[in-house]
């Protein structure tokens, strides 16, 4: 068990340090960098999409996107207007910092002002790999039940927003936006909420909103339309 432990602490210590270097590269070249985590199908895919779309003629963006296997998501994400690359994680649960320093310097990044990052469908191991973004979202839909931010904290502690997915679903389950908003915010009172919903597109003004601020307040230097 302790040897485990040790072994974890060094695995994520030197992600760490290799997330520090992902960072330093965004940030001098004006990149604003989010990491999408969510369980399987909670709808990450779809966001990336809406906000592909959203983005076109005011940020320049382009998504890297992981998995186990296929490319899926990054062939949905091209159809939907920006450059995409595929990770492909194999055995691995989670993206790491190497898996995007090993991207940075590619042409589809080049000239971006905004880096979505769809991690590997999962709510636990993606939430402890600092892959150097500026922010880390987490996606909760509806049909996953309310109370998963009490069962697994340690994302939403992590998070600068939690975005409910699929409220067009609401009132087709027990789900409770209000008391998932509150047990959110018993483990992570810092945590700000977005409500959303890609198949009806309500919401998604508030998700846009949010981004803006962050591209204002992270790349200043940048010039932007609204
Ligand atoms: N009703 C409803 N369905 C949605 C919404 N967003 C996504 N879906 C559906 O949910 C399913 C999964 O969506 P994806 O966007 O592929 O989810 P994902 O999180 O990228 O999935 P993985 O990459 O496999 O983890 C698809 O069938 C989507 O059409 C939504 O707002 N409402
Ligand atoms: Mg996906």
């Amino acid at each position: 068990m302790t040897m485990k432990i040790t072994f974890e602490k060094k695995v994520l210590s030197k992600n760490d340090r290799i997330a520090a270097e992902v960072r330093r590269h965004l940030t001098t070249r004006g990149i604003v960098a989010v990491n999408l985590i969510g369980s399987p199908g909670s709808g990450k895919t779809s966001l990336v999409e809406r906000t592909a779309a959203w983005c076109h003629g005011r940020f320049a963006t382009a998504a890297l996107t992981g998995d186990q296997a296929t490319r899926h998501d990054a062939d949905r994400i091209e159809r939907a207007g920006i450059p995409a690359i595929q990770i492909t994680t194999g055995n691995e649960c989670h993206l790491n910092a190497q898996r995007i320093l090993d991207c940075v310097s590619r042409d589809e990044l080049w000239d971006i002002e905004l880096l979505l990052i769809e991690n590997v469908g999962n709510l636990i191991c993606p939430a402890a790999y600092d892959l150097g973004e500026a922010a880390k979202v987490a996606l909760l839909s509806v049909p996953e039940g309310d109370d998963k931010p009490l069962k697994y904290p340690g994302l939403f502690q992590r998070a600068d927003l939690m975005v409910i997915s699929k409220i067009d679903l609401l009132g087709s389950s027990d789900f409770d936006a209000d008391r998932a908003e509150r047990n959110a915010r018993e483990i992570a009172p810092h945590i700000e909420v977005v409500r959303l919903s890609c198949r009806t597109g309500e919401g998604l003004g508030r998700w846009t909103g949010w981004l803006t601020t962050r591209l204002a307040q992270t790349a200043p230097l940048t010039a932007r339309r609204d």
